[in-house]
């Protein structure tokens, strides 16, 4: 059995990637609170970059990583890469506020792992995306962050209204780990050397 570090201090982002990654019998995700610089920047992708490289200096074993934002189409993309921030300050009714009555609430979260293999120098980024709207009240207690007021397309519920599973099923993150699940189905697990 092969550990991959998760670098998270999340543990809701874990309990939805060990979901995804339960099939791969051969690696066991083991969550791993370091703290690493999340750099203010425009797009997520350049946070996680930067996450790896502070990161492959301290890990000796394969880690991943994973920054996430929900882009709101009328707020022009707010919070997107402040998500976490906005989460703090104002939260879910915070974000209710902003869009008052609005009839346009289409909005979007998008996941973006990245992989390191210090054995290997290997590198990889994988990335999901959920399409959907902000609901008009907060509803459901299960998932974090701001799953009670998130609908995915196709669905009446929130994601704080649904399971790991059946959120896993529509997220962002049930299809960047989706990704990285099929990397490691086709790394040939020898290979893959801890
Ligand atoms: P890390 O330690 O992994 O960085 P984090 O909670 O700070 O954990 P992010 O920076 O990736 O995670 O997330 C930005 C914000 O978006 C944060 O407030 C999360 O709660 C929220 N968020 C991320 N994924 C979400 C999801 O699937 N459902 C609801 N909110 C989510």
């Amino acid at each position: 059995m092969k550990i991959l570090y998760f670098v998270t201090s999340n543990k809701g982002k874990y309990i939805e990637a060990e979901e995804k990654l339960r099939e791969i019998k051969n690696i066991k995700l083991e969550q791993k609170r370091i703290d690493y610089p999340e750099i203010q920047a425009d797009t997520l992708e350049e946070v996680v970059e930067y996450g790896i490289e502070y990161l492959k200096k301290k890990l000796k074993k394969p880690f991943i990583l994973e920054d996430a934002g929900l882009f709101i189409e009328h707020l022009n993309g707010f919070p997107g890469v402040y998500s976490a921030y906005v989460f703090k300050t104002i939260g879910c009714k915070g974000i209710l506020s902003l869009l008052d009555d609005m009839e346009e609430r289409n909005a979007y979260f998008k996941s973006v792992i990245g992989f390191y293999d210090p054995r290997t120098n290997e590198k990889k980024i994988f990335k999901g995306i959920s399409k959907g709207e902000i609901s008009f009240e907060m509803r459901g207690t299960q998932g974090f962050g701001y799953d009670p007021i998130f609908i995915p397309e196709g669905e009446s519920r929130t994601f704080g209204e649904m399971e790991t599973k059946e959120k896993n099923r529509y997220s962002h993150r049930g299809k960047s780990f989706e990704k990285l699940a099929s990397f490691f189905k086709k790394l040939k697990i020898e290979n893959f050397k801890v």
